[in-house]
């Protein structure tokens, strides 16, 4: 499939849709999901246009991966959290709703469950 720049993070990357950005550098941009799974739940994303990790370039993964790490830790910090889900999804049947690359960051708490 190919990459189509009508997606809701395209158009959060133009500056044409707001976003509570918590982190900004020239090859990445992280932000608050609007549905969070749980308090400090957000979204990293590269600023190439990939669909999803099936199409996306290794140099940009090579970008985004340690932007993914060093926010992961401070969202357990910020968040007090236990533990934090990392989580990414490609293609609709594996439940990929917004059709540009995207990690999801999920501060996780004991005793508090999984919601899917
Ligand atoms: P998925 O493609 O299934 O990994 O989920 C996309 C996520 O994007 C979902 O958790 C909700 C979030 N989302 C959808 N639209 C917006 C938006 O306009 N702004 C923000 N900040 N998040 C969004």
């Amino acid at each position: 499939m190919s990459y189509d720049d009508n997606n809701i993070f395209a158009k959060i990357l133009r500056g044409e849709i707001p976003c509570h950005r918590v982190y900004e550098d020239a090859d990445t941009l992280a932000f608050m999901d609007v549905m969070p799974q749980s308090p400090g739940h957000l979204l990293v994303i590269p600023k190439t246009p990939s669909r999803n990790i099936l199409d996306a370039d290794p140099a940009t993964l090579s970008k985004v991966i340690p932007i993914v790490q060093k926010l992961a830790n401070a969202a357990k910090e910020a968040f007090d959290a236990d533990g934090i889900t990392v989580t990414q999804f490609n293609e609709p049947a594996a439940g990929q709703t917004v059709y540009h690359l995207h990690f999801h960051i999920i501060p996780r708490y004991e005793g508090a469950g999984l919601k899917p």
